[in-house]
């Protein structure tokens, strides 16, 4: 059985952005064919794009798993729906977002399921958790917290603290 290193980004900014991360990540790894090999602080961070909302909260796991990419995408979803996400427009605000950032070296242009994410390069929101997760990870070539000092939205980026 093939073993896939992948990389995932979670967001939040509606309900209690922080226990849904943590339970989110429980519910990932909540089957033998997803193991949690890492896991970034969680960092607060201003709204990219989209109608004005509320602040994120923002983190990057890897994960060790034998789904296929498509069957990846399927338990982030479910995980997703669990966590009662609403599609309502497009970039708006939500209780979970999971997204696959990279799946081994694997790449595709799918619209379904397109790998690297055709926007993680340029959003610090997931570089800069994922370099502070894996100080190694390099995105098409170049160091992750490299392209996260360049990215438009790391200003101003800072590690959540429970009040
Ligand atoms: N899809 C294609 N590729 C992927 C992938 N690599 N991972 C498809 C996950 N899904 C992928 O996603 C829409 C469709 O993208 C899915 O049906 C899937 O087949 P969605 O989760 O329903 O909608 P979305 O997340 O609003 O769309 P999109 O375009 O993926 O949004 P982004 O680019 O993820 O942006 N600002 C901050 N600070 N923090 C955030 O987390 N997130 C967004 C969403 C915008 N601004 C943000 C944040
Ligand atoms: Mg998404």
């Amino acid at each position: 059985m093939t073993t896939v290193r992948a990389v995932l980004a979670l967001g939040s900014n509606v309900g209690a952005s922080n226990d849904t991360l943590s339970l989110a990540v429980g519910d990932l790894v909540d089957t033998p064919r997803v193991r949690l090999s890492g896991v970034s602080p969680v960092v607060s961070t201003k709204a990219v794009g989209g109608p004005e909302q509320p602040d994120y909260l923002n983190m990057v796991i890897e994960v060790e798993t034998d789904l296929g990419p498509y069957e990846l995408l399927e338990h982030c979803q479910a995980v997703e729906n669990k966590h009662h996400r609403v599609r309502t427009v497009r970039w708006g605000p939500r209780t979970l977002d999971i997204d696959i950032i990279t799946y081994g070296s694997w790449t595709s242009d799918d619209e379904k399921l397109t790998v690297p994410h055709p926007r993680a390069a340029g959003r610090a929101f997931v570089l800069q958790p994922w370099a502070w997760m894996d100080g190694t990870a390099t995105l098409g070539g170049i160091p992750v917290g490299e392209l996260a000092a360049g990215a438009d939205d790391f200003k101003g980026l800072a590690p959540f603290e429970e009040v």
